[in-house]
């Protein structure tokens, strides 16, 4: 019979780092209300969540290892909306920042990372993630968190 580990759903005495994006803020508030709102309701309170808000889905990435790295939280989610525009730049933020974002969590092995950034063609697409059609992906996100929680915890 084989070992097996897997992670409980309870964020109950947990603390939560979610990094955040500003850029399309519209979006992003919309993931970061579906993120607090799933902590909240798997036993997490509300005062052990740090909220850093950053410019672009640039950014995510070094604040998201140095945020791990404090020792000040026991999981990370990372939320941002990138929405493709008239050049190319949308494939250089998205790229990076979702590169960016693994190469963090693997590097910042104690503690989880999840990712909930979305990357759009149209705004449509984005609001259909972020609390509409498709469900919210920082709720989404901030599950992963809870359940890897559990999981690192045993590994
Ligand atoms: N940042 C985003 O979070 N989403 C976008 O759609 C986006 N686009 O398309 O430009 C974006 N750009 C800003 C970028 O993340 C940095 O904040 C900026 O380049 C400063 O470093």
């Amino acid at each position: 019979m084989y070992k097996k580990l897997e992670g409980m759903l309870n964020a109950e005495g947990r603390r939560l780092g979610i990094v955040v994006s500003r850029f399309n803020e519209i979006i992003t508030g919309k993931l970061l209300e579906g993120a607090l709102d799933c902590w909240r309701r798997h036993g997490g309170k509300e005062d052990d969540v740090t909220v850093v808000f950053v410019p672009g889905a640039w950014e995510i990435p070094p604040t998201a290892a140095k945020l791990a790295k404090s020792g000040k939280v026991d999981a990370v989610v990372c939320l941002g909306a990138v929405i493709r525009g008239a050049t190319p730049h949308f494939e250089f933020v998205a790229a990076e920042s979702a590169k960016g974002i693994a190469q963090a969590s693997m590097q910042q092995t104690e503690v989880p990372m999840t990712f909930g950034v979305l990357t759009c063609d149209t705004i449509e697409q984005a609001v259909e993630r972020a609390g509409s059609k498709s469900g919210n992906k920082g709720w989404d996100a901030t599950l992963s968190a809870i359940e890897m929680l559990g999981i690192y915890k045993q590994l």
